[in-house]
């Protein structure tokens, strides 16, 4: 079944009439127009892709299956012309803004709306042989650049520096970009999970935790990876053992029918009883295909079940405020008995 059709038998199971999507990697997902200003409005006919004069002809070439129209810079005047007669739209809820749920129930002034923003989402979250292809090929370049950056990697280098490199051997590998601000924390900065690449210079002695990605053919790719430059003291390195078992043991427990909850608190029951547990306050993991986030996660709150196709990371980290930390991070894909691990990159502690 294609995922137009698919799409339509979700909808008739809602009972829409219509559904309008808005979010790119939607759009894209379902058309193959990986073009930017685009809205499409699908029913259970028919399939019409809005965008503009600029990205007409693109359009047509990479979304066959969509009847193509330039709606200008108005795409909600042109919904509620070819709109017009339908009862139940679905929409983004978790996509629209604010002023832009004005301008649709405007735009659907006779009709109910109805925020189904799993419509889509669900769908994606089962990667087919084509996206398991991309994402292998998303991953295989972010290996590749960990292994070659590594070897460039020099005291008094900036975070930026560091970052640079990274993104620069992606590129030349086919990325067509970074999947987001990568993270390069060093020393006490290596404290803060989200600490995006700044201009501080790496010094002995200290932790260095790379998260980066790939953006390949729209796929992206995510991996950490965190290495001592120096000597490391006994409390780095049991840090440093201590998320690299819980990572191991988290992506064992991946497997079809376990819930994103259940393969979190494994991974997490390792970090707690190593007296760590307050210093792991994030979830283990996400999706990962079109959008570097997606659901469904690995968390504590995380009720959905893993199926095979499903690509997630498993990425585990220790922080502690005014000493560093440390996070170490796969991708992996749920296969019929378990997991397939992606990411190729060692994990065993490298000090440079
Ligand atoms: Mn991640």
């Amino acid at each position: 079944m294609s995922r137009l059709q698919q799409m339509r038998q979700h909808m008739r199971d809602e009972n829409l009439n219509a559904y309008v999507v808005m979010r790119p990697e939607n759009g894209r997902y379902l058309s193959g127009f990986s073009g930017g200003e685009t809205t499409l409005y699908i029913t259970l006919e028919n399939a019409v892709l809005l965008t503009d004069f600029r990205y007409i002809e693109q359009a047509k070439a990479q979304a066959p299956a969509f009847e193509i129209i330039d709606a200008g810079h108005d795409h909600f005047a042109k919904l509620g012309e070819i709109g017009r007669g339908v009862h139940k739209v679905g929409f983004e809820g978790d996509y629209i803004t604010y002023v832009d749920f004005g301008k649709l129930k405007n735009a659907f002034s006779q009709a109910e709306l109805f925020s189904l923003p799993n419509l889509v989402s669900n769908l994606r979250s089962v990667k087919d042989d084509s996206e398991i292809g991309l994402i292998r090929q998303a991953v295989k370049i972010a290996d590749n650049a960990f292994k070659e950056v590594l070897m460039t990697i020099e005291i008094g280098q900036s975070e930026e520096e560091i970052g640079l490199n990274l993104e620069y051997s992606m590129r030349r590998a086919g990325a067509s970009g970074g999947s987001f601000d990568f993270i390069v924390a060093s020393g006490l900065r290596s404290a803060m999970p989200h600490g995006t690449a700044s201009p501080k210079r790496i010094q002995a002695g200290e932790f260095l935790t790379m998260d980066f990605g790939a953006i390949y053919q729209g796929y992206c790719s995510d991996i950490t990876r965190t290495v001592f430059i120096g000597d490391p003291e006994d409390k780095h390195r049991d840090i440093y053992a201590t998320v690299l078992r819980a990572q191991m043991a988290g992506i064992q427990a991946v497997a079809p029918g376990r819930s994103g909850k259940e393969v979190d608190a494994v991974a997490r029951s390792i970090i707690e009883e190593a007296g760590y547990g307050d210093y792991f306050g994030h979830g283990l993991g996400h999706s990962v295909g079109l959008a570097i986030h997606e659901g469904p996660n690995l968390n504590k709150r995380e009720e959905r079940l893993l199926q095979p196709g499903m690509v997630v990371t498993v990425e585990p980290g220790i922080y502690i405020p005014d000493w560093g930390g440390v996070r170490i991070e796969d991708i992996v894909l749920v296969t019929e008995s378990g997991c397939e691990v992606l990411t190729q990159a060692p994990k065993e502690l490298i000090i440079l």
